[in-house]
């Protein structure tokens, strides 16, 4: 990259090591991780946290001893979200502590001898430098110049920072580039919204449909296990996806749709269940509204019709629409997560939730349950200002159904642009490596140039500090405490993490930092609480219990409120919507000039010698968050590129060979990716899992690994509704000698 205000700033290079091995799927019982590495005569004792390794957030026990070593981590068995076991990346976990890579002290950006170069600071002056230049955007411009992107749970720490001085423009990547169209969707049509953990009855469903999620390769850990269990009671498994996932390997009905054609077999699964009356009569009438006009609506979407969009053979759509309507109610067409792909996302998503609708599942036992959850009293503070801007102003009237603040959107209006009075001056990145997250990367480092400050708080030199003017090292989950998991399920509970060991070098919890920050920013009036367990302990009394319970228990369930985990016969119930009625036709999108009921658009095609980039999930890893953990590089440590035979041979690959990529804009990785050579995958796509080809050498395990699919998506398809940033619309082909004129970042 050319010389810049804000240069990236390079560190030293280490070694590389590690074999790539295959890590087993649906198979994590077996201590795949050597993380077993008891000292003997040493003395353990147990600490109670929840895992930060991804967003399912299972609690479990520390085993540690005094000399800061960590002996494992186990599953806390009276975790719902867990039931005792962890998945290889949660037990893998003590390798996020125990990386020598991590960052170790505060740094500031200095310019000496005129290169850019990090200085190692104490926590006073990085604090000191943090204070001063958001009070100063907050003077010249408004504190609603200042935005947190933040996904990990010292986020809410920086949130009530940002909220007290005045900025309420808080975004995690989790809503605009994973699971925001599933949200939007599921509350135009039940007027609720599905949140994490996901409150899908897979334990006692008799059919689930999994359009996309890849279960077992997502291994988000108690839908993987019920999913395990339903399979032994029995349930079928039906699985739509182009690629032969492990979830399909596991299926009754594999359907290879065409990419980017899932809305047109939804809307025939629509059609049939209509046109042959397979739909649930009672449960349509009684809740539902705007049947006739879907009745009417899909009527020309035949499996004929949808055959012709999605090469899937009409008697397959209809057979498994009977085995749905014949498992309901205990049938589930999964929402799904990471749900951006096609930009016609919330559409798609309104079409999933409305094939539930028919089929009757919401509210029943093997469909959806209804969740409940403790939440936990703020520690009492003084009102927060109101703020006179929110990040909507930059775009009036956009986005209107977006329910949380759309990421992409506070890059967009980072950038001077003459339409807006106003942009964003300073970020605070709190737990996302926006390098990798966001997709088109050009525009995130443009709008990083026109920042006055940044400020990235990380536990590991990923990509996006080397943008941060300051760069605060926040301890490893295993060394703090944060606020207490308070996530829905079916029985509310609550989980504790506190440290289990001293934090390691120079770093600290985020909970200390903001209370810094918040004296040096005269706003210590909101942060009345000594430390951290004196919040802790008052929120947990207004629940009736306390610290040094939680201490003990870890996890601590209490009853339902309300008796209402499922409808119960003939239930009036009221949905949250404006009709009171689950909306198979939305008023809310036709209030907002948006299809009522969804439509079914072409996507664009790949040109001819290109692929679909297709990518997902390593079942070993995390994004990026794990790409350097010793323990996971053991199992994993670079990604490959899924090639059909019939390409393979058409450009004479080998079954190993390192090749490159370069994108439809013209953009090539960074690295090569080995080929892997496999019928799993369809002639028009190749495949990869996100989270590898990491470009920063302080990452001695991760550099130059693999590919990023990151890099290579540079088309986003917009998601007109919520702002969602649909990646799946880039196409690549193949570079078989190094199209690079220069080592990266050497
Ligand atoms: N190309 C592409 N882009 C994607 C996706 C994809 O599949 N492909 N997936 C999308 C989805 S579904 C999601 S949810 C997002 C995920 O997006 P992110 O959560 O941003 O993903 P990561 O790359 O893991 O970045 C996490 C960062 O948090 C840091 N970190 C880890 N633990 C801690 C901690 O305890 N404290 C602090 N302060 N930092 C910590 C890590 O070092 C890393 O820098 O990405 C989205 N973007
Ligand atoms: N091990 C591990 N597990 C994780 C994570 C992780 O990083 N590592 N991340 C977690 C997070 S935040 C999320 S959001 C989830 C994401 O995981 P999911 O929500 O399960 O997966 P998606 O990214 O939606 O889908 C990936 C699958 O979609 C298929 N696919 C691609 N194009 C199409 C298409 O056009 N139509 C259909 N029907 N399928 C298509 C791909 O072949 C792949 O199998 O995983 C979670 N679980
Ligand atoms: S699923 Fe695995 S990585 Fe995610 S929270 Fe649970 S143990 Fe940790
Ligand atoms: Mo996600």
């Amino acid at each position: 990259m050319r010389s810049n205000r804000r240069d990236f700033i390079k560190i030293s290079s280490m070694g590389i090591g590690g074999a790539a091995v295959a890590a087993p799927a649906f198979n994590w019982a077996e201590g795949a991780i050597k993380a077993d590495n008891k000292k003997p005569g040493a003395e353990y004792k147990r600490t109670s946290t929840y895992c930060e390794i991804c967003f399912w957030k299972c609690a479990g026990w520390v085993y540690s001893n005094d000399e800061g070593h960590i002996w494992k981590i186990e599953g806390n068995a009276d975790d719902p979200h867990c039931n005792g076991r962890l998945c290889p990346r949660g037990t893998g976990g003590v390798g996020m502590y125990n990386d020598t890579d991590r960052l170790k002290t505060p740094l500031i950006r200095k310019t000496k001898n005129g290169k850019q170069v990090f200085e190692e600071a104490t926590w006073d002056e990085a604090l000191d430098v943090v204070a001063e230049n958001l009070k100063k955007i907050a003077n010249e411009h408004g504190p609603e110049c200042v935005a947190l992107f933040t996904h990990g749970s010292g986020g809410k720490f920086f949130g009530d920072l940002l909220k007290a001085t005045g900025s309420t423009n808080i975004t995690a990547p989790s809503f605009a580039q994973c699971r925001g169209p599933r949200e939007t969707a599921f509350l135009a049509t039940y007027g609720e919204i599905i949140a994490s953990p996901e409150f899908t009855d897979i334990r006692d469903t008799k059919c689930l449909v999994l359009i996309g999620s890849h279960l077992g390769e997502n291994m988000h850990n108690g839908q993987v296990q019920e999913m395990s269990e339903a399979i032994d009671k029995g349930a079928t498994i039906i699985t739509v996806d182009p690629r032969y996932s492990t979830a399909a390997s596991k299926s009754k009905h594999w359907l290879p749709i065409k990419p980017a054609t899932d809305l047109a077999l939804l809307l025939a699964w629509i059609n049939v269940l209509i046109t042959e009356e397979w739909y649930d009569k009672d449960y349509v009438e009684r809740y539902t509204y705007g049947f006739d006009q879907l009745k009417n609506h899909v009527q020309s979407f035949t499996p004929e019709w949808a055959y012709g969009i999605t090469t899937l053979a009409p008697e397959m759509i209809r057979e498994t629409a009977k085995e749905m309507a014949n498992a309901s109610p205990a049938v589930i067409v999964h929402p799904g997560r990471h749900v951006t792909w096609y930009g016609d996302d919330t559409q798609r998503l309104r079409a999933v939730a409305i094939l539930n609708a028919l089929l009757g599942s919401w509210g029943r036992k093997g469909g959806f349950y209804s969740p409940e959850k403790k939440s936990l009293p703020s520690y009492p503070h003084p009102e927060f200002p109101k703020p006179k801007r929110t990040w909507r102003d930059a775009h009036p009237g956009k986005y209107n159904l977006a329910l949380e603040v759309v990421s992409n959107d506070i890059c967009d209006s980072t950038i001077p642009s003459p339409d807006r009075a106003c942009n964003f001056k300073g970020w605070i990145v709190n737990g996302t490596n926006l390098i990798s997250t966001l997709p088109d990367l050009n525009n995130t480092l443009e709008a990083i140039q026109n920042l006055e400050f940044m400020v990235v708080i990380d536990t590991m030199p990923m990509e996006i500090t080397g943008y941060a003017d300051v760069v605060l090292p926040e301890c490893t989950y295993l060394e703090r405490y944060d606020y207490c998991r308070t996530d829905q399920h079916r029985e509310p509970n609550i989980a504790l993490r506190m440290p289990a060991v001293e934090p390691k070098y120079n770093t600290k919890p985020s909970w200390w930092m903001v209370k810094k920050l918040a004296s040096k920013m005269e706003l210590d009036d909101f942060f009345p609480w000594k430390d951290v367990e004196e919040l802790l302990d008052w929120q947990l009394n207004q629940v009736g219990s306390s610290l040094e319970e939680m201490k003990r228990l870890g996890v601590k369930k209490f009853p339902r409120e309300y008796d209402d985990l499922y409808f119960f016969k003939n239930q009036e119930v009221e949905f949250n919507t404006n009709t009171g009625k689950i909306e198979l036709y939305s008023t809310d999108l036709a209030a907002e000039g948006f299809d009522p009921m969804p439509v079914y658009t072409k996507h664009k095609e790949p040109p001819p010698g290109f692929y679909r980039l297709n990518y997902g999930r390593s079942p070993a890893h995390t994004f990026s968050r794990t790409a350097n953990n010793p323990n996971l590089t053991d199992l994993v440590d670079e990604n490959v590129l899924w090639v059909n035979p019939q390409v393979a041979k058409d450009w004479s690959l080998k079954n190993g060979q390192p090749i490159w990529l370069e994108n439809q804009d013209g953009v090539k990785s960074k690295f090569p990716i080995k080929v892997r050579i496999t019928e799993r995958i369809r002639f028009d796509s190749v495949y990869m899992v996100h989270g590898f080809g990491h470009s920063n050498k302080k990452l001695s395990r991760a550099y130059g690994k693999g590919v990023s699919d990151s890099e290579l998506i540079t088309k986003v398809l917009l998601d007109p509704v919520m702002g969602g940033t649909g990646m799946r619309g880039n196409f690549v082909t193949f570079k078989l000698e190094n199209p690079n004129e220069e080592e990266v970042m050497s």
